[in-house]
């Protein structure tokens, strides 16, 4: 590798000076014009850590989600379409912080030979990016450093986050019996459709679904998907909505997952009727939140935590009807922001074990790995149903004893193809949402009425130092500042079904409240005391 171009790449894309950046939950996530240096260093990273992993593809997703438009990210995606590797976020972090052009390939050249990796072997990247405009500029940042640096580099332009984590698992299983999918973007859609049908088995889903794309790339993605898709043959009648990608200020603007979860409202525009079924995608449609305007008492979100009851409970009685009963091991995982009422639902009335991990994607798919079907969803509505090869094996080759185990092993081999395997995917897990529905034969009502949501407050405290705020049992506890923790619990004793936590934001510098109580006022009480604790 040639140490001079490297350096003279990198001087075309210089980092911001007099600022620390940090490899975070969902990577590098800041004011879009402060990441071009960042986006080719990132490049640096990703062309290590192909040729670590003997060649295999990596993905780089240029994205800030559900941020406003003027912020952009990048982060990385493993092999796999997983995220990247723990350890290697800190040398994300170390190579963007170089202080100059001569120690960033220092660095650079000392890392591969600490990892032991081969500068002279080929590597690859593909990246993907949001409808952001100033994508442009962090793609060429990145397309420099990976000539650079001699790296295979595809850039598929345009996609959700998942489709690049779609594409970057194809790549890597190509012609390997785990082969995940056609590596093209038309290879995502057919691939959901087919399997969208293959689980219905004939039902039909009734009503239509008004969808809230957020002005985001959800917006032309759904239409492209849904140009392959029947409304006849499945019943599905979509509505498409706030899928204006031309005018880019209007980013998440009042409108997408993330503002239905925070304000706990439908977006003012369009306005949803009485008795109408919606969902709203986040920028980059990795988030999916449900709601529908009850006739009687208004707006009813069903979000991450709804999501992930009606999965499991849907999915627990096909292995059972399977036959499957005590062969394959289902549970959830959630973080502490999951609404104590879930938990007890899943615990106690599926009688499906729960697992608590601190917030952020990574935990949460790493904890569902260790079942055979293992649910992850957190409250904002980020999530999936991973399936272990076992279980996948299982649902192909088991022979039915009955038509009614035919059908259900057949439906639970279709959800693993429907659901994507590598991440959150909002567009996927909506097909999955509608999917259960036509099978229950249930309205929003329906499964609005599974459980009752304790009444919730979320409070953000702004503080002088959120590092002081370290956690334990999942973020469920303060272990630092010292007696914090004592003060926050005294609180919650005062009240009834209560519960309450505080944890240091990984994406904001603020620490977050979270509280729930039996009733409304009391849980708002109780957020503002331990906010009070907290300051
Ligand atoms: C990031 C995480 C998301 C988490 C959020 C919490 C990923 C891909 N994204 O957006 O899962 O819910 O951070 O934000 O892991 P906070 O730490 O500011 O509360
Ligand atoms: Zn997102």
């Amino acid at each position: 590798m040639d140490r001079e171009a490297i350096i003279a790449a990198s001087k075309k894309h210089d980092i911001v000076p007099g600022r620390v950046y940090k490899y975070g939950t969902a990577g590098f996530r800041m004011s879009a014009d402060l990441l071009e240096g960042v986006t080719f260093r990132v490049g640096l990273l990703a062309a290590l850590r192909t040729r670590k992993l003997n060649g295999q593809a990596i993905g780089v997703m240029i994205t800030a989600s559900h941020n406003p438009a003027a912020d952009n990210g990048v982060k990385i995606v493993d092999p796999m379409g997983d995220m990247l590797e723990q350890e290697w976020e800190a040398y994300a972090t170390n190579l963007v912080n170089a202080p100059s052009h001569e120690e960033l390939v220092d660095y650079f050249i000392r890392l591969a030979d600490t990892l032991k990796i081969d500068l002279t072997s080929s590597g690859k990247v593909i990246a993907g990016r949001d409808t952001r405009p100033s994508g442009i500029t962090l793609v060429t940042a990145l397309a420099d450093s990976l000539a650079a640096t001699n790296t295979t580099y595809t850039d598929y332009k345009i996609l959700t986050t998942p489709q690049l984590h779609y594409l970057t698992r194809c790549i890597n299983t190509a012609g390997t019996p785990g082969a995940y999918g056609e590596v093209s973007e038309s290879g995502y859609y057919d691939k959901l459709i087919a399997a969208f049908y293959r689980s219905l088995r004939g039902r039909k889903v009734s009503g239509s679904l008004t969808v809230d794309c957020a002005n985001g790339v959800g917006g032309p993605k759904l239409n492209e998907l849904l140009k392959r898709h029947d409304p006849q043959t499945t019943g599905l009648q979509v509505k498409v909505v706030n899928d204006d990608v031309l005018r880019p200020e209007i980013l998440n603007l009042d409108c997408g997952a993330d503002f239905v979860k925070t304000r706990q409202r439908a977006p003012p525009n369009p306005k949803p009727a009485p008795g109408d079924r919606w969902c709203s995608l986040d920028g980059d449609a990795d988030r999916l939140i449900y709601y529908w305007i009850d006739p009687e008492k208004g707006f009813f979100m069903l979000d991450g935590d709804r999501i992930a009851t009606l999965a499991a409970s849907f999915i627990a009685d096909l292995s059972r009807s399977a036959g499957l009963n005590g062969q394959l091991r289902i549970g959830v995982i959630q973080t502490a922001y999951a609404n104590g009422a879930s938990t007890k639902y899943i615990e106690q009335h599926l009688q499906l074990p729960v697992v608590c991990t601190p917030t952020g994607v990574k935990h949460l798919h790493h904890a569902a790995c260790s079942f055979d079907i293992g649910v992850y969803f957190e409250a904002n509505g980020h999530g999936t149903v991973l399936f272990s090869p076992t279980a996948v094996q299982t649902f192909k080759t088991k022979e039915p004893q009955s038509p009614a185990q035919k059908d259900a092993l057949d439906i639970l081999s279709a959800l693993a193809d429907l659901i994507n395997q590598t991440v959150g995917d909002a567009i996927s897990d909506m097909l999955m949402v509608e999917v259960i529905l036509a099978h229950k034969a249930w309205t929003m009502k329906d499964w609005a009425s599974t459980y009752q949501d304790l009444p919730n407050r979320l409070v953000r405290v702004e503080v002088g130092n959120k590092d002081l705020f370290q956690t334990t049992d999942a973020e469920r506890k303060l272990s630092h500042p010292i007696g914090c923790q004592d003060e926050i619990d005294k609180e919650v004793k005062k009240y009834t079904n209560a519960r309450s936590f505080a944890r240091a934001s990984g994406t904001e510098n603020a620490c977050r409240v979270y509280a729930e109580a039996a009733t409304r006022s009391e849980a708002d009480e109780l957020a503002n005391k331990v906010a009070v604790t907290v300051k």
